[in-house]
């Protein structure tokens, strides 16, 4: 299956959330279409034109927006009052505000997790979810891809994450890489910032070339992707428990989903999928034999696009 044409945009705005934070809004192929929000990655991965090749231009009315400290969202990399329920409260207002009743769901990675949270706590107004590379931030998950699990796997990609912390502070990485990326040292963060997102975009795929470090190259993308993570790992995303998303799939049990997930996948290891697919066996699951983590991943564009097609007719 291909891409679809990049879908024409026909409105973009600023929508302010909260005293301090605003976020930037796009809607993109048919006024009239079906509507569907799409919750990127990260968090603090921001938007790309690219993800709308993944709707049928005529079909979708698609919607997209740059979390709070992202992309073109203001402030640029800030903390406060940036947690997963205001970015739940966020997408809520984004609804209203677009006069939509209820939208299809589409997320990968932390978009898998945001598009689970938000679902769980307003399930009304999600019609269909279609999730990709299963994250639930247990704390088993952080672990493993920024302490010791990964590493194993991609051990010379792994030199590199650890080389801005010191050796004694090894022992706690991300507490480390939080006191560097909050810190004060703006050279020091630039290059915690650049080495933690280079390790994410090293990991992503199932065949990478060596030296691909796609946006981590770009210093503002790294300081927004980095700083925006580390903040939300550190916090354990604010869930009341390590199981959160599982324990309140009832809440969402009977919305039509699918869950596709790559058989490689470093950054969010495949079981994380299968534990949701065993707690909510209703919804469709896909594993894909020949993929990692990337939505760009053949068997995983095909299967994404398989199915919002199938959910433009819900
Ligand atoms: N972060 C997982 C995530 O959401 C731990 C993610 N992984 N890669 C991405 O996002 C990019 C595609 C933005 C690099």
């Amino acid at each position: 299956m291909n891409l679809y044409p990049t879908a024409e945009l026909f409105n973009s705005f600023q929508l302010p959330v909260s005293d301090i934070h605003s976020i930037y809004v796009e809607e993109s192929g048919n006024k009239n279409g079906k509507p569907v929000i799409f919750l990127h990655g990260g968090p603090g991965g921001g938007i790309s034109s690219s993800y709308r090749q993944y709707f049928d231009p005529e079909k979708w009315r698609i919607i997209m927006f740059d979390q709070r400290g992202c992309g073109k969202s203001t402030p640029f990399a800030e903390l406060k009052e940036n947690t997963t329920w205001d970015l739940v409260e966020d997408i809520e207002k984004i609804r209203k505000h677009l006069g939509i009743d209820s939208w299809v769901v589409f997320g990968g990675s932390w978009g898998s997790t945001l598009s689970l949270a938000y679902s769980q706590t307003h399930p009304n107004s999600c019609k269909g979810l279609i999730l990709r590379g299963i994250f639930l931030v247990r704390k088993k998950e952080i672990d493993w891809f920024y302490q010791e699990g990964a590493n194993n796997i991609f051990p010379d990609r792994w030199e590199s994450f650890l080389s801005p912390i010191s050796p004694d502070k090894r022992n706690n990485l991300l507490k480390a890489y939080y006191k560097i990326l909050t810190g004060d040292n703006h050279s020091k963060k630039i290059e915690a910032a650049k080495a933690w997102s280079t390790w994410e975009f090293s990991t992503v795929r199932l065949l990478l070339d060596e030296n691909f470090i796609g946006d981590a190259s770009d210093e503002k993308f790294a300081e927004a992707f980095a700083r925006i993570e580390c903040h939300y790992f550190m916090n354990n995303c604010w869930f009341d428990s390590d199981n959160y998303l599982i324990e309140n799939i009832d809440k969402i049990r009977n919305i039509p989903a699918v869950i596709v997930h790559g058989r490689y996948d470093i950054i969010c290891p495949v079981v994380q999928a299968w534990d949701l697919h065993k707690a909510w066996p209703e919804a469709d699951f896909h594993i894909i034999p020949d993929a990692g983590h990337s939505i760009y991943e053949e068997g995983i564009k095909n299967k994404l696009i398989e199915y919002t097609d199938k959910y433009a007719n819900l």
